[in-house]
């Protein structure tokens, strides 16, 4: 906060207001959530300001916007972020201090808002940050989920789900609007109507209504009075059992609608690169489709005239295809509502989407039966038929008498509706989200859209927001940093560049390593307390935190940990660094493989971590409900950082930046981002190994990868395999862990055996970690090698990322907010 707004005094004195007027309770009677929700209020009221001045400054200016269209914002936790953000963090504080308050304590007091599953909603809550601040006009458009992503208790080693009912005690940075609520209509039937001079135009009728009612959270940029908007849409019935609902007999219709309402937004889908097709989740992306794509053209409209000029002030991007229903639904209203001519509005159209994709993993393409579809969407269906239809045409003018083109492209085929073909022939543009996975995009899974429209392709490297995840999570590194290179690296990460020379610098390097420690203290305090396990701060905190899924190779991670603890057992005193193995990770609820990999994890840590013969050398560790706010500690602690999916597999991967912005080095496959990192930091001061993406695609494609061959030709592996269902980790059961065990090495039910490669790459990873555990001995080299990370970290800040998609495809116009407005 600027000193003439903050002082102590006054922020005290409002804390205590608040109190008062929110529980009509003294600072002593008050409890530790109603502190955190006082001052939090008194934290909203600074930011109201500014939230105010934005809005007067948008009204007066007029900028382009961009609308960030996303089913998942994993936003984590609010209060911290908004006082790093307005700069006023210490003084803050410093103020709770002197009434006896813990700042960290009261932070801990929000509930952590998890409305995403893992990279991509995270990915747009960093986008947001950086959109703020960079000073550009942004909305992002979401869903107020009722629960978030579950919670996850660890019972026996099972992951078990635990509803996230984050809105029970009341969210304080939200602010309900009202008064900008829109209808969504789904189902009934549409029907020509001809008008007396022989024009027609569609009806649609015996529809239900939702009514969305908009939630908005200010982002705030980074001291610069610029505080964006999340809109979260909330699903209310429309006519609540009104008097004449009975009197029409409507008493059904109006239960029906109040259940939808109900319904729509009651919970996150919790799949991470998984689609389950269900109707309900269609029913969300049109109801926040609509409801965002009438706000943003009441807002275009209150200053234009000409709806031609749409594309000149707005640009949706769509997060993934989920928000792709959102081509067919402007061509719906500017067609039926505006009395657009179809060339125009499909003009219009695709001048202002622009669609993100996120994945190849097949299992995660959004296919919808048609069926359902229509029924749902019944006018946004004969809308997506024409598109399709007038589609099918292009590629027959284009490569004349090719079926075979049209069948593999076509928007609707084989009973359904191909969101990503959708997405791609309405985007003006379409990205990638490192270069790795473009060049996949353009070269093999996109490749006929790419032959025909090459100029929409192009890459957008991912990044993160340093604000949360050093200024935030790590203050003794952040204040290291701006030590050495100044305060500038807050708001242009670059700057980090400086810091190379001190990593030859012994003291520089000492100061390091005695950071990383205290920072290990700290998440060895946690574990202790959340997990009971006590680890030693001086061992190697080896770390894959990510979703649980079988491309990611947790289950790799695991295998080579029974691995090393057989070498360990069989020769006690061999050349070994004490190393914590720890895993942060929920499974789809669904998702079998997964959370059989979980409880192996937990076996195993349960069988190592008592076994006296190894004598604490390795410790496992399985962090319960790893999330956005344990995370922050957690990569502020990494030494290692595991980023070893099965290349060609991860699309880019966030994780792996923020720890390298902590300073872990990194044990990864040539895969999504770790490509690039591996350019930016050099060969020196990362562990790669494995197969390349196009050796795994080689592969796949000649299907002449057997990994039989390979447990039978190597002792060490058969061993730790033959582990799996002998009894070593489930005495109990031997049988527990016999699907994991079959999935390695025999083809089954469609999927073949080690479908991602975990044997082919066992022997590199275990060469790389062999090397890690050499390298760390010599705490110099490593402390160099570290602080060269962080180093050359600056390429994978958002704020990098947000400015070339505005330079590339949005082309915003960036605002000055000055607070004498208000
Ligand atoms: C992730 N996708 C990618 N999808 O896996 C990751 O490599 C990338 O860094 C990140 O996006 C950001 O670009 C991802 O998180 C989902 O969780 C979807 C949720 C909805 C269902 C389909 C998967």
């Amino acid at each position: 906060m600027r000193s003439n707004v903050f002082n102590k005094k006054e922020f005290v004195s409002n804390v205590k207001d608040n109190l008062k007027n929110l529980y009509r309770k003294t600072l002593d009677e008050a409890n530790q959530q109603e502190i955190f929700q006082a001052v939090s209020t008194t934290v909203k009221d600074e930011i109201m300001d500014r939230w105010l001045a934005t809005q007067q400054t948008f009204e007066k200016d007029d900028p382009k916007t961009v609308y960030y269209m996303s089913m998942e914002f994993l936003m984590g936790r609010a209060l911290g972020n908004n006082l790093i953000n307005l700069c006023a963090y210490k003084e803050v504080k410093e103020a709770l201090e002197e009434l006896g308050l813990d700042l960290s304590v009261i932070e801990d007091q929000e509930p952590d808002p998890a409305l995403g599953n893992g990279g991509l909603g995270r990915l747009a809550a960093c986008f947001m940050d950086s959109l703020a601040t960079l000073g550009y006009a942004a909305y992002g458009c979401g869903i107020r989920y009722r629960y978030g992503m579950f919670k996850q208790k660890i019972s026996d080693g099972f992951q078990v789900e635990v509803p996230d009912n984050w809105l029970k005690d009341g969210y304080p940075f939200e602010l309900r609007r009202p008064e900008y609520c829109y209808e969504v209509r789904f189902g009934g039937n549409v029907r020509p109507e001809y008008g007396e001079d022989g024009s027609m135009k569609f009806v649609h009728e015996n529809y239900q209504s939702v009514l969305a009612i908009p939630y908005d959270m200010p982002i705030v940029g980074y001291d610069n009075n610029v505080v964006d908007t999340l809109i979260t849409w909330d699903a209310q019935a429309k006519e609540v059992f009104e008097l004449d609902s009975f009197d029409k007999g409507n008493y059904e219709q109006a239960v029906a609608q109040e259940n939808l309402a109900r319904n729509l937004v009651e919970v996150l889908y919790p799949n991470d690169n998984h689609v389950a097709g269900k109707e309900l989740r269609l029913k969300q992306q049109y109801f926040f489709v609509s409801a965002s794509i009438q706000r943003a053209l009441a807002r275009f409209k209150k200053h234009h005239d000409d709806i031609h000029d749409l594309p000149e002030k707005v640009v949706f991007q769509m997060n993934d295809t989920h928000p792709t229903v959102a081509v067919a639904e402007l061509m719906r209203i500017l067609v039926d509502e505006e009395g657009l001519g179809w060339d125009d509005a499909w003009n219009i159209t695709t001048h202002c989407v622009a669609y993100t994709n996120h994945t190849i993993m097949s299992e995660a393409l959004e296919k919808w039966p048609i069926e359902i579809f229509q029924r749902l969407l019944p006018r946004v269906y004969q809308i997506v038929d024409e598109i399709n239809r007038r589609f099918l045409i292009e590629i027959e003018n284009r490569y004349p008498g090719n079926e075979y083109k049209k069948q593999k492209m076509a928007i609707l085929w084989d009973g359904q509706v191909k969101m990503a073909h959708l997405a791609i022939a309405a985007g003006f543009s379409v990205n990638g989200v490192a270069k790795l996975h473009t060049e996949i995009l353009m070269n093999q899974e996109l490749k006929d859209f790419y032959d025909m429209y090459p100029q929409k392709f192009n890459n957008k490297t991912n990044g993160i927001t340093q604000r949360r995840f050093l200024a935030h999570a790590n203050p003794l590194l952040a204040d290291w940093v701006t030590k050495h290179v100044g305060k500038g690296w807050i708001t242009d990460l670059s700057q980090v560049a400086k810091l190379a020379p001190y990593a030859e610098d012994p003291k520089e390097q000492q100061e390091f390593m005695e950071i990383k420690r205290k920072n290990k203290i700290r998440l060895a305090k946690y574990i202790k307390e959340h997990n009971g396990i006590e680890v030693n701060p001086d061992s190697i905190f080896d770390v894959q935190v990510k979703r649980l899924h079988e491309y990611k190779r947790q289950l790799l991670n695991i295998l080579h940990v029974m691995y090393l603890y057989n070498q360990l057992k069989s020769n006690p005193n061999m050349d070994f660094y004490p190393r914590t193995f720890i895993f942060g990770a929920k499974a789809a609820a669904g998702y079998r493989n997964a959370k059989l990999t979980i409880k192996l994890i937990n076996n195993v840590a349960e069988v190592i971590n008592h076994d006296p013969d190894i004598q604490g050398k390795i410790k496992v560790v399985f962090i319960e409900d790893y999330r956005v706010s344990n995370a922050e500690w957690i990569f502020a602690a990494a030494d290692v950082s595991e980023q070893i999916s099965t290349a060609s597999k991860e699309a880019s991967g966030t994780g792996n930046m923020k720890f390298m912005l902590n300073g872990a080095l990194t044990l990864g496959t040539m895969d999504g981002a770790n490509v690039e990192m591996y350019d930016e930091v050099g060969a020196d001061n990362i562990f790669i190994f494995g197969m390349s993406a196009e050796e795994v695609i080689a592969h796949e494609q000649h299907k002449d990868y057997n990994p039989m061959e390979i447990y039978n030709n190597d002792p060490d592996i058969h061993k730790v395999l033959n582990q799996l269902i002998d009894g070593t980790f489930s005495a109990n059961d031997k049988e527990l862990f016999r699907d994991l065990y079959n999935s390695l090495l025999s083809n089954q039910g469609g999927k073949i055996a080690d479908r991602y490669f975990i044997l082919a790459d066992f022997r590199s990873y275990a060469n790389e970690q062999q090397k890690i555990n050499s390298y760390y001995r010599n705490r110099k080299a490593w402390a160099k090698s570290a602080i060269l990370n962080v180093a050359h970290v600056g390429k994978f800040s958002s704020d990098r990322t947000i400015q070339e998609y505005v330079d590339d495809i949005w082309h915003l116009d960036k605002i000055t907010v000055k607070m004498d407005r208000i």
